[in-house]
């Protein structure tokens, strides 16, 4: 079990960084593109992966020259939540030290992309002018902590902000190490620096979301602690606690799996931090460190049981959880377009394809949003959708808001399908380096192939949520909806069906292989099928849950070969 296991490298590491300090400071004052082994596992806790462009590489290879090496950087923002000066510093930074661009991210945070190492010091020291930090963005420690978007002024919502805030700021490391390393903060050792996280911090990445049963746009179970409220009458009674969730994978290792967190208890509203830090010891103790791949929450739930868990999480918590309250079925609300926010002002969601907030192709969205979020002063929030909701409007600027977004190119939620609202890609290519398959840079065409056979077969209105990503680790969530698209080897996916629009029930992989230009050609007998055969009121993926693998196939019969 965990404590016999050989530990990975990268326990090693973290044992000795001296609370995340190791050769960082001196690596990032040296000269040169790289950063060590060392200093790139350790520069995830601050926030940030070295990365090189993957377009140019073979060809530098060829040429016996250095990769283009950068730097991405991540900003942690529970709940997606900035104020507009926020935003436009954040916006102000992509020029001067990124790509030009910003990405919101599935997790609603905005990375940066094609920072290079000598601006990672800047770039990091005015993210955190603006009071946003870039700490604990990535690492073995509890990253971003999501929260339902929706801007709704009410006490609902705002409990579910604050509380979100709340588990971020107090489960932030103690460390003094980021404010040495990148804010000047004079040096200086933490004797002992991490009550909760200890010298080696958490064997793998954390994740947690708060949602409600109406609210499950953050896909809740995807994370290992979801948290789901309940209220009644505007008054929060507490939250039902589920465990384990999780969407990474690796190819040909069937001990790693995608996994929805498993309800364990109820909680009241004042032990909210209490339980998180009683789940995050458990797995601190109980998670794998010897298999870097093994060692989420989610395969402690499923090796040791969930009754071996509910004990282990009461003699942390102090006492038996209170078993799950009943609740109603989750849901995911569309926030997209126009809404009241409840205080005489509204809200505009805008659809930001793959999270790019760019200038490109034609479509002035960057300049649009900087200008919207200058001029009315709007405090934008990032959704898990890669969206962005631009809050705090006055109902009677709608006219001009809509003639600026116009005039920049961009298009509102209502000229698009239901697909293309919905569809989420990861960054893939060029950045990431573990992509197998382009992913944001193709979902534009593959959103239009499948609009192409839904529409023939009469379904273009249909909501269905498509989730593309360049490999299995599923950062777009690609087990999770109902239409998965994994990337397998180059220009091919292997396509996952079966998932729900309110994220929960997994996937099944219905195909091993697919070229991209051959997808449009497989969906099209099964949309055909699902408008032929579906029941009343039945979704996409529930059909295809209810038909399974086989009677999908026996339905697609030139693809049996491929399966
Ligand atoms: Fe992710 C690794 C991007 C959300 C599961 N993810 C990566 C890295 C850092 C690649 C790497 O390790 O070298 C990617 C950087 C690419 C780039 O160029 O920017 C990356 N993940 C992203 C983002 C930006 C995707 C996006 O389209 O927005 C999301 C950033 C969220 C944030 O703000 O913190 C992102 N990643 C997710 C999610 C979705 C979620 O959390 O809701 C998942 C699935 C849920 C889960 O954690 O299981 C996810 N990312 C992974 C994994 C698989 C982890 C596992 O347990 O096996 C990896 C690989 C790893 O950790 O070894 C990974
Ligand atoms: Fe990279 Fe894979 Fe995540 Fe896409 S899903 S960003 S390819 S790690």
């Amino acid at each position: 079990m965990a404590g016999t296991a050989k530990r990975s490298g990268v326990e090693l590491l973290k044992e000795t960084s001296r609370f995340l300090r190791g050769g960082l400071a001196e690596e990032l004052a040296s000269g040169g593109s790289q950063v060590t082994e060392d200093g790139y596992n350790l520069l995830k806790f601050h926030g940030s992966y070295e990365q090189f462009d993957r377009d140019t590489a073979t060809a530098l290879k060829q040429r016996g020259e250095e990769k283009e090496y950068s730097f991405m950087v991540r900003v942690r923002m529970p709940g997606g939540r900035l104020t507009a000066a926020q935003y436009l510093a954040l916006d102000a930074l992509a020029d001067r030290y990124a790509n030009g661009t910003l990405r919101i991210t599935t997790r609603q945070g905005i990375q940066f992309h094609g920072v290079v190492k000598s601006d990672l010091k800047p770039a990091i020291a005015a993210i955190n002018a603006t009071l946003l930090t870039t700490l604990a963005a990535c690492g073995d420690v509890v990253r971003n902590v999501m929260s339902t978007p929706a801007p709704v002024r009410d006490a609902v919502h705002a409990r579910l902000e604050a509380d979100a805030r709340l588990l971020s700021e107090r489960l932030l490391p103690q460390s003094r190490a980021y404010h040495q390393i990148f804010l000047d903060e004079a040096p200086g050792e933490d004797a002992d620096a991490e009550p909760l996280y200890g010298t080696t911090y958490l064997p793998r990445k954390f994740k947690i979301a708060l949602a409600t049963p109406q609210d499950n746009s953050v896909d809740v179970l995807a994370n290992d602690l979801a948290l789901i409220a309940l209220f009644e009458g505007g008054t929060l009674l507490g939250y039902n606690v589920a465990l384990g969730g999780g969407l990474g994978m690796t190819h040909n290792r069937a001990d790693t799996y995608p996994r929805l967190a498993t309800l364990v208890g109820f909680v009241g509203p004042d032990d909210l931090l209490r339980v998180a830090e009683a789940v995050i010891r458990l797995q601190r103790d109980a998670g794998n460190r010897g298999d870097r791949r093994r060692a989420r929450l989610k395969y402690v739930m499923d090796d040791r049981g969930l009754a071996w868990v509910q004990r282990e999480l009461a003699s942390y918590f102090g006492a038996p959880l209170a078993p799950p309250r009943p609740m109603p079925a989750l849901q995911v609300p569309d926030l997209l377009g126009w809404h009241e926010q409840g205080d005489g002002r509204v809200w505009l969601g805008l659809p930001v394809p793959s999270g790019r907030i760019a200038d490109a192709d034609g479509v002035r969205l960057r300049s649009a949003l900087a200008e919207l979020v200058g001029r009315y002063g709007a405090d934008p929030v990032m959704t898990a959708q890669q969206d962005v909701l631009l809050t705090n409007l006055d109902p009677a600027d709608r006219q001009p808001i809509k003639a600026l977004l116009r005039d920049h190119g961009v298009a509102l939620a209502e000229v698009l399908t239901p697909l293309a609202r919905w569809a989420l890609a990861c960054p893939a290519l060029p950045t990431c380096g573990l992509a197998l398959t382009e992913a944001e840079r193709v979902r534009a065409p593959i959103v239009a192939a499948l609009e192409t056979a839904l529409t023939r077969h009469g379904l273009a209105q249909e909501r269905i949520s498509l989730r593309i990503t360049g490999c299995p680790n599923g950062c777009a969530r690609s087990y999770a909806g109902d239409i998965g698209l994994v990337g397998r080897v180059p220009g091919a996916y292997a396509i996952y069906v079966g998932g729900d629009f309110a994220g929960t029930r997994l996937s099944f992989k219905l195909l091993e292989r697919v070229k991209q230009a051959d997808l449009g050609a497989v969906f099209d007998p099964l949309f055909a099928a699902f408008a032929a055969e579906r029941r009343e009121g039945e979704a996409f993926g529930a059909f295809c849950d209810r038909l399974g693998a086989e009677g999908l196939l026996a339905r697609l019969p030139e693809a049996r070969s491929a399966a």
